[in-house]
């Protein structure tokens, strides 16, 4: 997995710097502050005559060489989509979409296809391919939209298809961001109901390219072999010192600290490569007992704007601090909603004997460290 997002991160890199020397031998290129690039060619004839900004969003990357399934592709990323071009492939199908909503499902670890199915609703557009529905202002929406194929004025069905996919879901209920909203899944869409809003702007699509683009960059850390053996240990009974550096992974520097107690005074004895007694996250852990863990990102080549870590606590207290602020909080549960200008959220599902959960950072990170007693940790991701 991180050889793989290390792999991403480098080709980005090496595009980019392509990308800047291509841009200036564009004479037709269109380019947006918003974001700093711009659509050129055969991408911006398509983003222009297929819906633009409501429909793709503005573009977060330039068009740059990618690997699709094992081949080199001409690609470039938009808050809502990914376009692919495919010059073997006569009109319209020379560019493709990118099937994002699945893509953005999977990303989520949400299986759509355990959806609940539904039988067809008067009123309502039926797909007895995927076994539901579309209605409401979301069928509006879905029919006004499509990819101009057939030069004529309106969408066919077929061209509505062609640009959002079969739906996945029915209307579901969601939490985004704090906020709670009825959505519904197709393969390339997300599409949101926004009641407060005068139409078309009661219909938005989400920003999935931005979601999946976010998690491709991501170095994720998941305790797995290789290079993780069960039962490795780090921490005193290796001979480590507070500040030693225990392992690398991605760039990111991992070191150990002292845990440090509410009442003052601390502690440091080791960190482990463990099969936790409950399932929390996937596949092996990092257990932390009484020692704190700190994750350096000073030489990863990005500033991370975001860190998630899956959790399990069965007991005693915890650690957290950010960016070198620390906080020693009884419980994970109840750490500060800020710490040095970071956003911290504690999502917790109790279990027997504990509880699970994940940890969100949003904001400039620089470091971050965690610790406890009978605490596990696992599948640490940082985005830019
Ligand atoms: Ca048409
Ligand atoms: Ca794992
Ligand atoms: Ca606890």
């Amino acid at each position: 997995m991180v050889y793989r997002i290390k792999v991403v991160l480098i080709s980005l890199a090496l595009l980019t710097m392509t990308s800047l020397s291509n841009v200036q031998a564009q004479s037709d290129e269109r380019c947006f502050p918003e974001t700093g690039f711009c659509i050129a060619g055969r991408f911006r004839e398509y983003w222009e005559s297929n819906g633009g900004l409501s429909i793709f969003g503005f573009p977060i990357t330039p068009q740059q060489e990618e690997m699709v399934e094992g081949k080199p592709l001409q690609v470039q990323w938009f808050e809502r989509n990914r376009f692919e071009l495919h010059p073997e492939n006569a009109r319209p199908y020379d560019v493709l979409l990118g099937r994002l909503g699945v893509t953005s499902l999977e990303i989520d670890r949400q299986d759509w296809t355990a959806f609940p199915t539904a039988t067809p609703l008067p009123e309502c557009r039926y797909f007895a391919e995927t076994q539901h529905n579309i209605c409401g202002d979301i069928l509006t929406y879905w029919r006004a939209n499509g990819l101009e194929f057939d030069g004529q004025e309106g969408k066919t069905e077929a061209e509505s298809i062609a640009l959002f996919g079969l739906p996945l879901s029915e209307i579901l209920t969601v939490t985004i961001e704090g906020q709670s909203y009825n959505i519904q899944w197709f393969e390339r869409a997300r599409f949101e109901l926004h009641p407060e809003n005068a139409p078309p702007y009661n219909v938005l699509l989400g920003l999935l390219g931005s979601h999946v683009l976010q998690a491709l960059q991501a170095i994720c850390i998941d305790f797995e072999e290789p290079p993780w053996a069960l039962g490795t240990q780090y921490g005193d009974p290796v001979g480590q010192v507070p500040g030693n550096i225990a392992f690398t992974s991605g760039g990111v520097r991992v070191l150990v600290q002292p845990f440090e107690f509410s009442g003052g005074g601390g502690t440091f004895n080791y960190a482990q490569i463990d099969d936790a007694p409950i399932s929390f996250s996937a596949g092996q852990s990092l257990r932390l007992n009484h020692i704190n863990v700190e994750f350096d990102f000073n030489t990863i080549g990005f500033s991370p704007s975001q860190v998630s870590l899956d959790f399990l606590d069965l007991g005693g207290t915890e650690n957290l601090a950010v960016n070198g602020n620390p906080s020693f909080i009884d419980d994970i549960a109840r750490a500060p909603s800020l710490m040095a200008g970071v956003a911290v959220s504690v999502n917790v599902t109790p279990i027997p004997r504990g509880k699970s959960g994940t940890v969100m950072l949003n904001g400039p990170i620089q470091s971050f460290s965690i610790g406890g007693q009978e605490f596990w940790i696992d599948h640490v991701c940082i985005s830019p």
